[in-house]
């Protein structure tokens, strides 16, 4: 149930992720309701303001357009979920608007689009974007940040990263293993170290014959200082999904993700579950990016991942990908930080 106070929020694009989020705001999270759906496709944007109105016991306008929906004056911030070409013009407009968003990542597929993202940041002269590195909020790369941070193990030396999806779709590109997928790990070693990435190297060996492309992969990445870091980025892996980050410090090793909760005993094996997409396994951490989000927006700033650190990952997906189709270790470029987010 709505009440007043409450952050009025838009969810513009209503795929699976969009729909997934619009239940989130109306059922889960506190202080917050869908105030509008949004999507060109007016019949999808319907029916999952059908889905919420019931949730939240009135009805939610449904818009084909943001320009719509900001005419409309019906909410105080957005929630984008459309695809990450379409972010750049979104962004650019609703931060015109003086909209706080919510961005699904990537903030923008390549970096010269998200540096003009971040130009019109600056000439709004604050934060209004917020980027969706949901890993940051789960409690276990929390905790392992903490121990990073409080250098109770000496100093962090290296991290191996796991990513295993269940299936990639058709529709999936070797590139969208970098931009889509990897993505994640380069901000989170990003979170974890403090640093930037200088350089990634994505090297393809043996290759499954379940998919169409070179897959797995192994990504090797090094930061400011030096540190090393690999992910094995696997989209076909078949065991359902697989996302885990292990830290060597100098005097122990921390891993995360790794599967608890209930062992099962039957038939002569023993097994624990494992989660069997992403929606399920960063479900908490989801909740708890949303909140702390509406929680930042009510009272008047933003803390998560900036739109800085969404350029600065698409910086090292444009290394990424160069790697990919050169075999070479490249070197990541990046502006200098404008002082916004310092
Ligand atoms: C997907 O788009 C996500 O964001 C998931 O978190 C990631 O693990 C998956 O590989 C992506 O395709």
């Amino acid at each position: 149930m709505r009440t007043d106070g409450d952050l009025r929020v838009a969810v513009v694009g209503t795929g699976r992720m969009g729909a997934n989020h619009a239940q989130r705001l109306a059922g889960t999270t506190q202080h917050a309701a869908v105030g509008a759906v949004v999507d060109i496709d007016m019949d999808r944007a319907r029916a999952v303001g059908a889905q919420v109105s019931r949730i939240q016991a009135a009805p939610v306008p449904a818009f084909a357009s943001i320009e719509e929906m900001l005419a409309a004056d019906v909410v105080d911030a957005v929630l984008l979920v459309t695809p990450g070409a379409l972010h750049e013009r979104a962004l650019v407009d609703l931060i015109e608007a003086g909209v706080p968003v919510l961005c699904e990542k990537p903030l923008t597929p390549e970096p010269e689009s998200a540096v003009r993202v971040l130009r019109a940041e600056q000439r709004a002269g604050r934060r209004l974007i917020q980027v969706g590195f949901h890993r940051r909020f789960d409690a276990e790369y929390r905790q392992l940040k903490q121990i990073v941070d409080s250098g109770q193990l000496g100093q962090l030396l290296m991290m191996h990263f796991q990513h295993r999806n269940p299936a990639a779709p058709e529709w999936f590109t070797e590139e969208m293993l970098i931009n889509d997928s990897v993505v994640h790990e380069f901000d989170a070693l990003r979170f974890f170290t403090g640093e930037e990435i200088t350089s990634v190297h994505v090297r393809t060996g043996r290759s499954t014959v379940k998919g169409m492309m070179r897959d797995p992969q192994m990504v090797l990445m090094q930061t400011s200082s030096g540190l090393l870091a690999d992910v094995e980025i696997f989209m076909n892996a078949r065991l359902g999904y697989q996302v885990q980050a292990q830290a060597v410090f100098e005097d122990g090793v921390v891993s995360a993700g790794h599967p608890s909760g209930l062992q099962m005993t039957a038939q002569v094996r023993q097994s624990l579950a494992i989660a069997e997409n992403f929606y399920d396994r960063f479900a908490p951490a989801y909740d708890q990016e949303v909140q702390e989000w509406v929680n930042a927006v009510r009272a008047g700033g933003l803390s998560g991942p900036s739109a800085w650190d969404g350029y600065a990952t698409a910086a090292c997906c444009d290394a990424g990908v160069a790697s990919q189709q050169s075999g070479n270790s490249e070197l990541v470029h990046l502006i200098d930080q404008p002082p916004l987010y310092r």
